[in-house]
């Protein structure tokens, strides 16, 4: 089951690297067929998911995970079911997934509660689970590792990530040591949300970013782990550290992502990093057109005239 998935651009960030000193590269997961990095792992999930003969897939999400389980589920001719906190998913994604014919639930809870949901009913039924405690899923999104190493030549000094429920880390790590590399892994949460900072989980999480609006990471030591041996680090940056590198990297890099995605960039500017850096810019800005309209100036009204539009375009 595929679409095509990963081959994404690596570009470089000249705005970014002369603020921070060092040679800034984005890689941008927004350009995979549903926008997020989520399909590298979701191709093979649903692959093992048709030759195991499931019923359904399942997954609970913050958005993304939804939107791509949808999408290759509908391909696959499977039942698509994806669970997500009510009214705190990015608008674009609940359209995805809405559009690829899953069924979607609305859990008057968390994020966090719908995975422990989502594992039970797995457990019960002949359903596939497609969160990223699913392993296929890290073996497909560890491709993202090598596809990096191919395209600078040689590896990255820093990988810089936003984490949530650290499947992506574990991943990254997982690739570059099959790749025989060690680049130190930069994770970065959202204040609000930052369980693997406080070093416990957190009842309430909370953030702008609602892609890592998570408490209580499935992948915990495993990120953990891959942190320490990559001689990394996890640190937080808040709601407006992230806004500013989310109008920063649209208004003077040319690249469109979401929230959660800007938090690699907005750590990377907070505690800065030298070398050979890259970003990983996780899902496309399209995803959450809301907080792009709150966060952008407004359209300019004007007379179907030309001293108007003059005005307009020069003033
Ligand atoms: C844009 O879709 O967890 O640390 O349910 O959508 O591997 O969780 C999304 C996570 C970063 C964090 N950036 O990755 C989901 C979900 C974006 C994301 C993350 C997510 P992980």
């Amino acid at each position: 089951m595929t679409l095509d998935e990963g081959d994404t651009p690596l570009v470089q960030a000249p705005h970014v690297s002369e603020l921070t000193g060092a040679d800034v590269w984005l890689k941008l997961e927004g350009a995979n067929p549903t926008g997020s990095f989520k399909d590298r792992g979701m191709t093979v999930a649903v692959s093992a998911a048709v030759s195991e003969a499931a019923e359904a897939v399942v997954c609970a999400s913050t958005g993304n995970t939804a939107a791509s389980a949808a999408a290759y589920a509908a391909r696959a001719g499977l039942r698509g079911a994806v669970i997500v906190p009510e009214g705190k998913i990015a608008t674009g994604k609940l359209a995805q997934a809405l559009m690829h014919g899953a069924r979607v639930v609305a859990l008057r809870g968390s994020f966090d509660e719908a995975l422990a949901l989502v594992r039970e009913l797995a457990r019960r039924h002949r359903i596939a689970l497609v969160n990223s405690v699913n392993d296929f899923r890290i073996e497909g999104q560890k491709t993202g590792a090598f596809e990096v190493c191919d395209q600078l030549g040689d590896p990255p000094d820093v990988l810089c990530v936003p984490v949530g429920n650290a499947g992506n880390v574990t991943a990254w790590w997982r690739g570059f040591q099959e790749y025989d590399t060690a680049p130190r892994l930069h994770g970065y949460q959202a204040a609000g949300a930052a369980p693997l900072v406080r070093g416990a989980p957190v009842e309430a999480p909370e953030t702008v970013a609602s892609a890592i609006r998570i408490g209580n990471p499935a992948r915990w030591e495993d990120a953990m782990n891959a942190f320490t041996a990559s001689r990394g680090e996890v640190r937080t940056v808040s709601d407006a550290e992230i806004l500013d590198a989310y109008t920063l990297l649209g208004a003077r890099e040319g690249v469109f992502c979401e929230p959660a995605s800007a938090a690699a960039v907005a750590g990377l500017l907070k505690y800065g990093a030298e070398g050979r850096v890259v970003c990983v810019l996780t899902g496309h800005g399209l995803k959450d057109p809301q907080t792009a309209m709150n966060r952008a100036s407004s359209v300019l009204p004007c007379e179907p005239d030309l001293d108007s539009v003059e005005a307009a375009v020069l003033g």
